[in-house]
């Protein structure tokens, strides 16, 4: 997979798993800028392998002329059983575009790591990569492929440059300097 971003946060890496994979008010406002909507989870769930999962749902907005307005998504999310509390989280989540072209072709795969640096500090890197479920050839595959890079790219690059750090400076701020 390529890394989209990989970034040390002041906070903790519990606090950033809390943001990130639970139905937090941060979580609820990032969607709301990303125009995602219709949101809905289920509960993290341990599975017979021992890992735990939770399965979401949403409508994407794209707004891009060839492709569509609008799709809806499903975000099948795994949190590894290496996992450690406070120490690792290692989630996997793996994201279905259900109304855009060629939506049974492909799909995208995201890692997420969160590793604890201090009591305060957090290291966050995410890895994506494009997958092919059929194969796919010439023009289309080029189509999916830079469509889907610019949208991830464009997501994380929000997620780490601009929202978690203003969540961070809010955080910080509350708490005193740390
Ligand atoms: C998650 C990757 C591809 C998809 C999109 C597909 C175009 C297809 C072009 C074909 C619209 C929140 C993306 C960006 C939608 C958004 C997805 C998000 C950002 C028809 C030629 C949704 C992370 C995520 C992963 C993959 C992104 C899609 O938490 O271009």
């Amino acid at each position: 997979g390529r890394l989209y971003l990989n970034k040390v946060f002041h906070m903790s890496a519990s606090k950033m798993f809390a943001l990130l994979f639970t139905d937090s008010s941060f979580t609820q406002r990032f969607m709301e800028i990303r125009r995602i909507t219709n949101p809905s989870s289920t509960a993290w769930q341990k599975d017979d392998s021992g890992n735990d999962k939770r399965v979401m749902n949403y409508t994407i907005t794209i707004n891009n002329p060839l492709i569509g307005k609008f799709s809806t998504a499903t975000e099948n999310q795994t949190l590894s059983k290496e996992s450690r509390e406070g120490q690792y989280y290692q989630v996997d989540a793996v994201v279905h575009t259900h109304d855009v072209p060629y939506h049974d072709h492909f799909y995208t795969q995201n890692r997420y790591y969160i590793i604890r640096v201090s009591k305060r500090k957090c290291r966050l890197r995410v890895y994506s990569d494009v997958k092919y479920s059929k194969p796919t050839f010439g023009l289309i595959k080029t189509f999916i492929t830079k469509n889907s890079w610019s949208g991830i790219e464009d997501y994380f690059r929000q997620l780490g440059e601009s929202e978690l750090l203003e969540e961070e400076a809010e955080m910080n701020q509350a708490v005193g300097e740390s």
